[in-house]
């Protein structure tokens, strides 16, 4: 469940389609506890809609927004447009090539438009969650700490596997 604090992530998407396509990267932020909010919005449907969510979102106290659109995934890249906060950007998998289109629609940004964009598929969600928690941890220590504790928790985890591996190679 987000959390109920006032949000300081925006997740947007280009169809509720995508929605199932990046559950990782709420679930990242939800095991940071970090507020967020999602919304349906398309830089080629609803383009007015867009514009004026990004041109508000620093106002509103979002911190940094997330884009997620398959396709012609121009989502972030007109978000970015609009606003001055960090941008990272989501290509969904498609049916072309796995999503090689959203890829390169969402990273191929020109000069002067960042757009961070993540791979394509549930690493690359879970990726943008992340990402957007080691944004927000640059001012918050606590955020800090769990990234901290996150990650050696890799290094368990993988020493864990590769312990079973051992195992399961000598028997
Ligand atoms: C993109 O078109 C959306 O982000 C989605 O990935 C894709 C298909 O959208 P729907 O036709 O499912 O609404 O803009």
């Amino acid at each position: 469940m987000p959390e109920r604090n006032a949000p300081l992530v925006g997740i947007v998407m280009g169809s509720d389609s995508d929605w199932p396509k990046i559950g990782a990267v709420a679930a990242a932020l939800e095991e940071f506890g970090v507020a967020y909010e999602a919304r349906v919005m398309s830089a080629h449907r609803t383009p007015e809609v867009v514009r004026q969510y990004a041109a508000m979102a620093a106002a509103r106290g979002l911190k940094v927004l997330i884009a997620a659109a398959g396709g012609a995934a121009h989502l972030a890249g007109v978000v970015a447009s609009h606003t001055t906060l960090p941008v990272i950007g989501i290509p969904v998998p498609t049916d072309l090539q796995g999503g090689l289109d959203s890829l390169l629609s969402t990273v191929q940004m020109p000069g002067d438009v960042p757009v961070a964009t993540v791979g394509v598929g549930v690493g690359g969600a879970r990726n943008a969650g992340l990402l957007a928690v080691e944004i927000l941890a640059l001012a918050d220590t606590e955020l800090q700490d769990k990234l901290t504790t996150f990650k050696h928790s890799l290094t368990e985890k993988v020493g864990a596997k590769d312990a079973a591996l051992q195992k399961q190679i000598e028997n």
